[in-house]
């Protein structure tokens, strides 16, 4: 291995001239106590975990019900994604567009150069050389988070492929790759004498995206989305404006590989907005006999025209970062295999008194005492949650029993269908299918969901939410929409998926989900399969095609009929009152929604009459 050393800094385990330099800027900016570059080994997992156990961030779980894990509770400020403080600094404003905030570039780098000075002083500066899609990929995708939180280090540890390995790809045959660069901090110096607290964050937060420059600043939060800045603000932010450049897709989807009991394989993509079933649907049981469904990943992918001529999927990441509540053995039994072989780490959960964790939706009983997620005594009777409806699990993704083989391969598996669904309490049928590519564009462009507590904010209110990419798009949504288009128009349209929308969570007047939803959404992809295979049969509405009576296979389903038809229907009035809401959006999104997409509103709004 190379070494450098860098005065005052020890000793960087490369010659990477570009990244050594930023680097050392980096520290002379922030002034941490020490900069230390990570390998990813175990051993470090272990000097880190260790560490925050003592600073009693970490709590260590019971060795024989969850090995190696830990529970973490963080500031009660900082639990979710922070859309308001998210930005996306294009050099030209008009390149970020109206769903974005924005400031100039060098405006915002000045305005945060100042929170970053000294922000990391009497903490250890972390270097995490990270690579998300497979680092055995022909062009690696590479980044370095720079971080004075080891809870960022380990959480990276699980969700990204990233230490030596990553780094022995930075440079090779003497060639220097470009990366993504991510400065983040908590922005929580330690004064000289002062103790530090369990979770260090400021109450001013900033998640900034310079898309142009491939890079990231993120300051004042710990958590997830904002702090791990391999998963939404590089592959999603950074490599959706990188994907517009370069004639690809990076989007909020699952992918799932579904086996047919003629042992024909399909694979799916799945894009829900945050806390809306991709994790879920990603790791199906099939209750349909015969049926068997396999994960490559559960929240992230980047789609490239192969050379096949077909789209096809990796999933840049390594682990899954996952909603907790809901999380059960009726509901999503494979999540629950996974966590058991430990190696993870559960934030804002409720702890057990023998050392393990719940959380709502775990069991259908509550134990009769926990520690909840702001560690006070919690009881069945308490009239909160025990656990913050975004507490999440970070578990490796190999460790998922119904893994595809396929999971790590660079070349990626070839997409069959793509699916958009939202949550959506009226309106939205079940499941529709698009009649071509173009109109599935305006079915993903148009598509709605209610809030949820993955981002900070009112909860339940409906928002257009495209292709569920709404928080996470690094450019104007209109040229997004544009890109789709032209995706479908550089292609061959027999090798395009098939798209579908779908939605899990209509409700009947009195409130309750009247699809049974979870292994049953099986029942939704045979169709969608059946459709591709031009087997099953389906009947044209105002809205697109949706299920022949009697097409969708009900077999054994527990379900009432009055149940069943308030799922599938196609509710015209409802629809007809959808339209404003359609048309303000495209509104917002001004002149640069593709014309097509215009045409497709008109036309809907014709049928609908
Ligand atoms: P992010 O990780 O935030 O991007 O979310 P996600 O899309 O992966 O959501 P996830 O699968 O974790 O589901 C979020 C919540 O929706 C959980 O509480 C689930 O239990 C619930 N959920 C998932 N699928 C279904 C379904 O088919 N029906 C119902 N009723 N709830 C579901
Ligand atoms: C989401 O909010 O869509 C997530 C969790 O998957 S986070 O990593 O916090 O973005
Ligand atoms: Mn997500």
């Amino acid at each position: 291995m190379t070494t450098t050393a860098i005065p005052g800094l020890g000793t960087a385990p490369t010659d990477h001239a570009g990244l050594l330099r930023w680097v050392r800027d980096t520290a002379e900016l922030t002034q941490p106590a020490e900069v230390v570059w990570c390998d990813g080994s175990d051993a470090e997992w272990t000097r880190l975990t260790d560490q925050l156990v003592a600073a009693g961030t970490f709590t260590r779980l019971d060795q024989d019900k969850k090995p190696n894990s830990f529970y973490c509770a963080s500031d009660p400020s900082d639990v979710a994604r922070v859309e308001d403080r998210t930005f996306i600094c294009s050099r030209n404003a008009e390149d970020c567009g109206p769903t974005n905030n924005w400031m100039d570039p060098a405006d915002m780098k000045a305005l945060l150069a100042e929170r970053f000075r000294g922000s990391m002083r009497g903490r250890t500066m972390y270097v995490i050389p990270y690579c998300m899609g497979p680092l055995t990929a022909e062009e690696p995708q590479l980044g370095v988070e720079i971080t004075d939180s080891p809870y960022v280090v380990v959480s990276m540890k699980i969700m990204t492929r990233m230490g030596t390995a990553a780094l022995a790809r930075f440079t090779e045959n003497g060639v220097h790759r470009p990366y993504v660069s991510g400065m983040h901090s908590v922005g929580a110096p330690i004064a000289r004498g002062e103790a530090d607290v369990a979770w260090p964050c400021n109450d001013t937060k900033y998640i900034v995206h310079f898309p142009e420059e491939r890079t990231i600043w993120s300051y004042g939060s710990g958590y997830g989305g904002n702090a791990l800045l391999g998963k939404k603000c590089h592959s999603l932010r950074i490599a959706s404006a990188q994907a517009h450049d370069e004639g690809w897709l990076a989007e909020h989807m699952l992918v799932l590989k579904l086996t047919s009991p003629a042992d024909k394989a399909y694979y799916i993509a799945a894009a829900f907005p945050s806390a809306c079933g991709k994790t879920n649907l990603a790791m199906i049981e099939p209750t349909l006999p015969g049926w068997r469904a396999e994960m490559i990943g559960d929240d992230i992918a980047w789609l490239r025209f192969g050379e096949d001529g077909r789209l096809r999927a990796v999933n840049p990441e390594f682990g899954l970062f996952g909603v907790a509540p809901g999380t059960g053995w009726k509901t999503n039994p494979n999540a629950m295999r996974t966590v058991a072989q430990g190696n993870s780490i559960f934030t804002n959960v409720a702890l057990t008194d023998d050392g393990d964790v719940w959380w709502e939706g775990m069991t259908e009983q509550a134990p009769a005492h926990l520690t909840d997620w702001k560690g006070r005594n919690w009881t069945p009777d308490s009239d909160k949650p025990a656990a913050h409806p975004n507490s999440r699990f970070c578990t490796p993704l190999a460790q998922c029993p119904i893994v595809a083989p396929e999971w790590d391969d660079p070349a990626g598996v070839p997409i069959d269908a793509i699916i958009f669904g939202g949550r959506r309490n009226g309106t939205i049928p079940l499941v529709t299918e698009a009649r071509d590519w173009q109109h599935g564009v305006f079915l993903g462009a148009t598509m709605s969901s209610e809030t949820t507590a993955a981002a900070a904010g009112r909860t339940g209110v409906v928002r257009r939410d495209p292709m569920a990419m709404l928080p996470f798009l690094g450019y104007h949504a209109g040229n997004y929409f544009a890109h789709w288009m032209d995706i479908g128009k550089g292609a061959d349209s027999a090798k395009l998926p098939k798209v579908f929308y779908v939605n899990w969570f209509r409700r009947d007047s009195d409130g309750a989900f009247v699809w049974p939803g979870f292994g049953e959404n099986s029942r939704v992809l045979k169709w969608a399969v059946e459709r591709i295979e031009g087997t099953a049969a389906a009947v044209d509405t105002p809205i697109g095609r949706v299920p022949a009576p009697g097409a969708l296979d009900t077999e054994g389903l527990d379900i009432t009929d009055a149940q069943l038809t308030k799922a599938l229907e196609v509710d015209v009035t409802q629809w007809r009152d959808e339209i404003p809401g359609i048309e303000e959006w495209f509104a917002k999104i001004g002149s640069k929604v593709p014309s097509a997409l215009r045409d497709e509103l008109e036309s809907l709004t014709l049928r609908l009459g």
